[in-house]
């Protein structure tokens, strides 16, 4: 009431023809754009028949008048021609004339009926029941909609039919609907009879079934309801707050006779039900002893994909990157995911042959690595869209066996595909995400990955998530694995669309997947396809699934395959014969055989051949890097003054920072006038001087653009003018290379797999994902553990990914302390007990070389500047793990001068002693190694000890791959020394445990390794400051007590 209230207060007089023409102008967001357009003339609201709830409908009505008056009933159009001519309150309502002749019989019924009504408050209320029955089977249509294949579950797990629509199971069955109708009175929703269902309708411009029609009776708008909501298509949309979008897939829906496939369409279809469920088959009698682990139950899945490829083709896309669920890659046996090799055999089209010499475990491993099953790789492959006649290119993301982790990593990596190609719109490169109904429900890596889908430096502009779901995870019934109705609950959070579907109607799935393919391509928005399934088989076949589902399995026992079923519809439609049917079935078996014949010749397994980012240009042609070295990474002094002047200005004009900012990138200036650079600095001289060599930079994660020490600052904020922002990182050169730093959301699992993703697509880049503090990156454990230690080993492909890992005892409790180095430190594939050739060219690059990772703890800016050139200089791409500070990004001592960062200076794996104790080594009674902030913590000791000619330090920047050729030398400089280890971490979580080894093996055992540190612990800090300080003091008490091992020795 208050809503027409306040619209009335501001009527102006308008004549329905004028209106007619403003408002078909703003006809496609005629709903938006409905606030501006209404405009009574007369103090509407003060009418005796209005109240909250009908106003909505006079609105509707007022709307479809101002579009023609005709389409609105008689007395309605006097009704809004008498309150725009002025009519006072209660005076501008008429009784209705009879319609003239020749309209619709319906309508003249219906008009029969209305002028009998006393009054217009029974054709207010029956018209606005209507409104809500109808916006009900929109909002709920999809519980009743027979989406499970077997009949068995109700795909929503709720038995219970709203009470408020007309259930589709009840068909209209008249004496059924009657008594519902009866219930539903009774219930008080509408107030509607049965008496009513032959009355006309007026239809609200928020539903699309009445086609050309605006008025309908009442059993034929529950007639097109049912058909739009409550068949085999479940749509689920209307929590999303957009109209526009509302309207949309309304109108997809809603619309009669919308869904209708040509006879061409029809025997496409079957053709590619014919190839997936074939080639299932073809599989199982060739290697009928493997175990069984397929797609049966869910064969649709394969034209479903292809629809989606076509339609979004035919939109303009030349670029569609997948992920696969567990169901389509097992990890266990190739057999086992056939899924996944009808995907590639059938909609990626990867020859045959190719797919099936896979099978021959004779054949040799021809690249690096330990490889991983087969199934597991990705592919990249051109082809031409055979329906749309465009080039495609499709891309199918390696994954590890844990479920949904490959999510962000494809997302990742389309956003960098279309970062590449320009584009900003995601109109050319799409992802489509494939999931099984339990780990989308279970897996929270699904809702990180929702999460990114609208951040601006995030988005791939839609992602078309289709659900395999069978309706099962493993043995677990779906009622005892979410407690949400749907799987596919999670991506409401997105106001995604959810379209589920019966999977047993191969035209319904097929409709839908053009549907979410254009949802997709107007609104570059998020859709998911639930594809309702079973499986027909056991999780593998050693499963026996009637231990567990014995009902199911029953049904399924029972249950024709897809293919058969929609063959027999085919034929009965005469639409194909059963001749050419069979022949279609032969004709593939066929290609098959000849296929399989030629895989026979195949002589070697080429890993690389299933590489789903291949680097054009950057290695040789067979794949090795075009050298074994690497440049310096100093720069002159005139590209570091550069950027040290631009990284302490404000680039652009009439820009107001922060007085606290200004008096940083003050400090900045001085340090660059001084020839000196901190951390921020050092990082800037990085990313800059690299931008200016065309390489694109990407830094991502939580507050990284302040930086969580508020030290790096790279994104200016105008303390005037509301998000006006300036890089000046942007501004350094020409023809620079873009730089992209983010704010993340607050997620590690998806954005750390989404930044492995995008530093996946291209060896161009340095990409770099920074924790707020070292310890959160175990949130994103499996991204480490399953992609970033081992995905060369695994996937053949290598990937240079930076992890800025913060770490440090500072005292600030058990959290934010430990950035835990000893799990990456575990993870080195290097030998602790084997002396490598040290004598070898290029020792170190070949070290780096053969490393599944590089682990690095700097101690000054100068290396952490050239550890991050060094990156990209090197021939070939290794991830790096590099423990940041936090105290020493303003430590006075923590600075480097340009002459470390000139000309012919690199990144020091090592940095030796260089004090006192290096001119006169053989006094030196004790060679301390260390890494990271201690060392300044050592230093200050020794000065206070006075032992600066007694004891050497030397610090280990490069902890993995371990400079056993540096350290060997240090050794041998201090001959009467003793050795210790020192570091501020506990025993147990620290670096004592890799490099004690190392180190003994560098010196063939000849001497012990000493530790000088932290007891082991459970918790990686004390929460207690003085004991912080005590646990300090006695580590550097044991450090430079020249005595303490004599006991032990
Ligand atoms: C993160 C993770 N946890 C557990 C498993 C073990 N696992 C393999 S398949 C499976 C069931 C998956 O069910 P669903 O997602 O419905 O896929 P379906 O097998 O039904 O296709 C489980 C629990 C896994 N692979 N990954
Ligand atoms: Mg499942």
């Amino acid at each position: 009431m208050f809503h027409l209230r306040t619209c009335a207060a501001k009527l102006r007089p308008l004549t329905a023809s004028q209106t007619v023409k403003t408002f078909s102008q703003n006809r496609p967001a005629a709903a938006r754009t409905f606030q501006q357009i209404r405009c009574y003339s007369a103090p509407v609201a003060a009418e005796p028949f209005l109240s909250g709830t009908s106003s909505n409908y006079v609105e509707e009505m007022y709307c479809a008048w101002l579009e023609n008056p005709k389409s609105v009933h008689k007395s309605w159009d006097i009704f809004f021609r008498n309150t725009n001519a002025g009519a006072p309150p209660g005076t501008a309502y008429q009784s209705p004339l009879p319609l003239s002749r020749g309209s619709l019989a319906a309508v003249a019924h219906a008009q029969s009926l209305v002028e009998a009504q006393p009054n217009v408050d029974k054709l207010v209320e029956d018209h606005l029941a209507v409104q809500s029955l109808i916006r009900a089977y929109q909002i709920r249509g999809h519980h009743v909609a027979q989406l499970d294949p077997l009949g068995i579950l109700d795909a929503d797990l709720d038995s219970s039919v709203p009470a408020d629509i007309i259930s589709s199971t009840d068909k209209l069955d008249l004496a059924v609907f009657k008594e519902r109708l009866r219930m539903l009175t009774v219930g008080g929703f509408y107030g509607l009879d049965e008496s009513d269902l032959d009355k006309v309708f007026h239809l609200p411009t928020t539903t699309f079934i009445g086609g050309q029609e605006s008025a309908l009776p009442l059993r034929e708008i529950i007639r097109r309801l049912e058909m739009a909501y409550c068949q085999h298509i479940g749509v689920e949309f209307m929590f999303i707050n957009d109209l526009e979008q509302c309207q949309w897939i309304r109108q997809k829906f809603e619309t009669p006779g919308i869904m209708q496939f040509t006879n061409e369409e029809k025997r496409t279809l079957l053709a590619r039900l014919v190839r997936s469920t074939r080639f299932e088959e073809f599989l199982q009698r060739k290697w009928s002893s493997e175990k069984r682990f397929g797609l049966e139950g869910c064969e649709v899945l394969i034209p479903a994909l292809k629809t989606i490829i076509d339609k979004s083709s035919e939109n303009g896309v030349d670029y569609v990157i997948m992920g696969m669920p567990h169901r389509l890659c097992s990890p266990y046996s190739p057999i086992r995911s056939r899924g996944r090799l009808n995907v590639l055999a059938n909609v990626i089209r990867k020859e045959l042959e190719q797919i099936f010499c896979q099978f021959d475990s004779k054949l040799e491993a021809a690249d690096e690595g330990s490889g991983d099953v087969k199934y597991h790789l990705g592919m990249y492959h051109r082809r031409i869209n055979r329906v749309t006649d465009r080039n495609i290119t499709l891309s199918l993301v390696a994954n590890p066996s844990h479920l949904e982790a490959a999510d962000p990593v494809v997302m990742g990596k389309t956003k960098a595909e279309q970062f590449y190609c320009g584009d900003t719109e995601g109109k050319k490169v799409m992802s489509i995400l494939l999931h099984g109904d339990a780990a989308f429900a279970g897996q929270g890596i699904v809702y990180e990955t929702f999460h990114l889908s609208d951040l601006p430096s995030y988005t791939t502009h839609g992602t078309v998530h289709v659900v395999v779901n069978n309706q099962i995870g493993f043995t677990t019934d779906p009622r005892m694995a979410r407690s949400s109705p749907y799987p596919t609950d999670v991506a409401r959070v997105v106001n995604a669309p959810i379209f589920h579907v019966n999977s047993d109607d191969p035209e319904a799935v097929m409709y839908v997947c053009k549907v979410a393919a254009e949802w997709r391509s107007t609104f570059h928005k998020d859709v998911v396809v639930d594809l309702v399934c079973y499986r027909r088989n056991g999780h593998n076949e050693m499963d026996e699934p009637m231990f567990t589902q014995p009902l199911m399995y029953k049904q399924i026992r029972k249950q024709k395959p897809v293919l058969q079923k929609y063959a027999e519809l085919l034929v009965s439609q005469g639409v194909v014969n059963q001749p050419e049917y069979e022949e279609e079935i032969s004709k593939y078996d066929k290609i098959c055989e000849e296929a399989f014949a030629r895989s026979k010749d195949e002589k070697i397994l080429h890993i690389k051949h299933w590489l789903d980012s291949p680097w054009p240009g950057f290695f040789t042609l067979d794949g090795q890097p075009r050298s074994m070295s690497c440049p310096s990474t100093g720069l002159t002094e005139d590209i570091l003054t550069h950027i040290g002047n631009v990284a302490s200005s404000v680039p652009v004009e009439n820009f107001t920072i922060h007085g606290g900012l200004s008096r940083i990138l003050k400090t900045r200036g001085e340090m660059v006038k001084n020839r000196t650079v901190d951390w921020a600095l050092a990082e800037y001289m990085a990313f800059g001087s690299l931008l200016k060599e065309g390489i694109h930079i990407r830094l991502s994660g939580q507050d990284v653009e302040r930086g969580t020490f508020s030290h790096r600052h790279h994104v200016l904020h105008d303390q005037n003018v509301d998000k006006r922002t300036c890089i000046p990182m942007n501004h350094l050169w020409p023809n620079q290379a873009p730089y992209t730093v983010c704010n993340s959301s607050l997620s590690e699992y998806g954005v750390l797999g989404f930044e492995l993703g995008f530093a996946m697509a291209s060896p161009n880049a340095l990409v770099l994902w920074e924790a707020q503090f070292g310890d959160f990156h175990n949130t994103a454990q499996c991204i480490i553990d399953q992609f970033i230690c081992p995905g060369q080993a695994k996937w053949v492909r290598q990937n240079g990914i930076v992890l800025l890992l913060p770490h440090g005892m500072e005292g600030m409790g058990p959290e934010h302390s430990s950035a835990r180095p000893e799990r990456f430190l575990q993870m080195c594939n290097d030998d602790p007990d084997v002396l490598p050739d040290l004598k070898e060219a290029n020792f170190d690059i070949n070290q780096l070389y053969d490393c599944n990772w590089v682990v690095v703890n700097c101690s000054t800016p100068g290396n952490f500047f050239h550890v991050l050139r060094r990156q990209i200089l090197l021939p070939f791409r290794k991830p790096l793990i590099i423990f940041t500070p936090k105290s020493l990004l303003r430590h006075p001592e923590a600075r480097s001068s340009f002459d470390e960062m000139l000309p012919g200076t690199h990144f020091q794996r090592v940095i030796p002693e260089d004090g006192p104790a290096a001119q006169n080594p053989e006094n030196v009674k004790r060679l301390l190694f260390c890494t990271g902030k201690v060392y300044y913590d050592l230093t200050r000791e020794r000065k206070a000890r006075d032992m600066v000619g007694q004891v050497a330090i030397t610090r280990i920047e490069q902890l993995s791959p371990f400079p056993f050729d540096l350290l060997l030398k240090e050794v041998q400089k201090y001959p009467n020394a003793e050795l210790a280890w020192c570091q501020e971490e506990h025993k147990n979580q620290g670096y004592y445990d890799y490099v004690k080894p190392r180190l003994r093996t560098t010196i063939s055992r000849a001497k012990p390794v000493w530790y000088a540190g932290r007891d082991p612990a459970a918790a990686p800090a004390t929460g207690n400051k003085k004991t912080h300080l005590t646990e300090l003091q006695r580590l550097l008490d044991t450090a430079f007590d020249l005595d303490v091992f004599k006991n032990f020795s």
